[in-house]
């Protein structure tokens, strides 16, 4: 599950959101923070999509950058003869299987599709690059045709097959068998491309790296058609977990937020405030009972150390929910000192004002301060 390698797209697909118009020079900012963040490959918009797309490629392409540069095309010779020359490590090569895009879209059969599938990867491996070939809507794809075209790319010398989520409709489970039977088809490695329409993108990566997957597509806090992908910061929350060596040595965490905000800003959206890691509530801890075990250890109701990430925790203390350990450690905080029976009847006040409306830390802290100061006699 551990080994996993990220191919970051927030500037393919990520490209592709509602609110995204990347300049070049944003499109620049963007690789470069990702390449300091330590994205295994950073995928590009193709270059057939438009003139300003292949300037762009092929100026990011030229930065040095550590991660590995892919951009991304259709399963056509006419797209793959233009990427080529654009100075990319590799291409990741798409091609629509279900019967919806095979009716709808681009309206080819298996034959063809396997035929144009072999001539250009053996075109792109010709040129010495690495190629990915994926199927698109593979969840509602004939499971028969999709093995066997897999079967054959596979022998031909892919890289990387991949497997796409295009619509969202994959549970976990369904990701799970589908990733493993092709784990016993392929001995490529296996990438998985996942839309977070009914909102299991997270869950369905995971499951994919525990049927064999190896590589992950994510974008920055998810954005991408419709309401996105599997995020850059929701897999490494869920990878954290999983096994906190190798996701700390492998990726620069403390990057994560400052990576997250660029993005946002670029598309004029706000981090959402459940978003794992950086929610703005995600370390924040309310309830008194919870205060309580926290300051103690905040294992007790932390799965994950915001430290890692460069963050910090937040005992709330300003709610008719707190209790008297959250409200000492504020009174500290503030410098003052009491017992702690002076504490919990300074709580006691907090308590009552909250209970007759919302109250922000000021409030609670002049109360703290109001009854500090009528204790007369004690001092700081
Ligand atoms: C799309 C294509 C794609 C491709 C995924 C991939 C999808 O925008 O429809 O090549 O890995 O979701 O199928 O993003
Ligand atoms: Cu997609």
């Amino acid at each position: 599950v551990s080994r996993f390698k990220i191919i970051e797209s927030t500037l393919r697909e990520g490209e592709q959101f509602a609110n995204a118009f990347f300049d070049t020079e944003t499109k620049i900012k963007i690789a470069k923070a990702l390449d300091d963040f330590g994205v295994d490959y950073i995928e590009l918009t193709s270059p057939a999509a438009s003139e300003q797309s292949r300037k762009d490629c092929e100026a990011i392409c030229k930065l040095g950058l550590k991660a590995k540069i892919l951009t991304h095309i259709r399963c056509t010779m006419e797209d793959a003869r233009i990427a080529v020359e654009t100075g990319v490590d590799g291409l990741d090569v798409v091609i629509g299987t279900s019967h919806f895009l095979r009716e709808f879209s681009h309206g080819k059969d298996m034959a063809y599709i396997t035929k144009s599938a072999i001539e250009v990867i053996n075109f792109i491996k010709s040129k010495g690059l690495e190629v990915r070939f994926s199927s698109e809507d593979s969840f509602r794809s004939d499971l028969v045709d999709l093995l066997s075209l897999y079967r054959t790319v596979d022998r031909v010398g892919v890289n990387r097959v991949g497997i796409a989520d295009t619509v969202g409709c994959a549970s976990p489970r369904q990701v799970y068998d589908l990733v493993r039977t092709l784990r016993g088809v392929v001995s490529c490695d296996i990438e998985i491309h996942l839309h977070d329409d009914t909102g299991c993108a997270i869950a369905n990566a995971y499951c994919a790296l525990e049927a064999g997957a190896t590589h992950i597509d994510t974008s920055v806090i998810g954005i991408g058609e419709r309401n996105g992908i599997t995020s850059l910061g929701g897999l490494m929350a869920r990878m954290i977990v999983a096994d906190r060596e190798y996701v700390t040595k492998k990726y620069n965490l403390h990057k994560l937020k400052e990576l997250e905000d660029l993005v946002a800003e670029a598309v004029q959206v706000n981090t959402p405030f459940n978003n794992p890691i950086t929610g703005f509530c995600a370390f924040t801890h309310k309830a008194g009972i919870h205060a309580k075990a926290i300051l103690n250890n905040p294992s007790t109701y932390e799965i994950i150390n915001p430290a890692d990430f460069g963050l910090t925790r937040y005992v709330h203390f300003a709610s008719r929910l707190t209790g008297w350990n959250a409200v000492k450690t504020r009174v500290g905080q503030l410098g003052l000192s009491m017992t702690d029976d002076q504490v919990k009847v300074v709580t006691q006040k907090i308590k009552a004002l909250a209970d007759v409306r919302p109250i922000a830390i000021d409030d609670a802290d002049s109360i703290i301060r109001t009854f500090h100061l009528s204790l007369g006699g004690e001092t700081k």
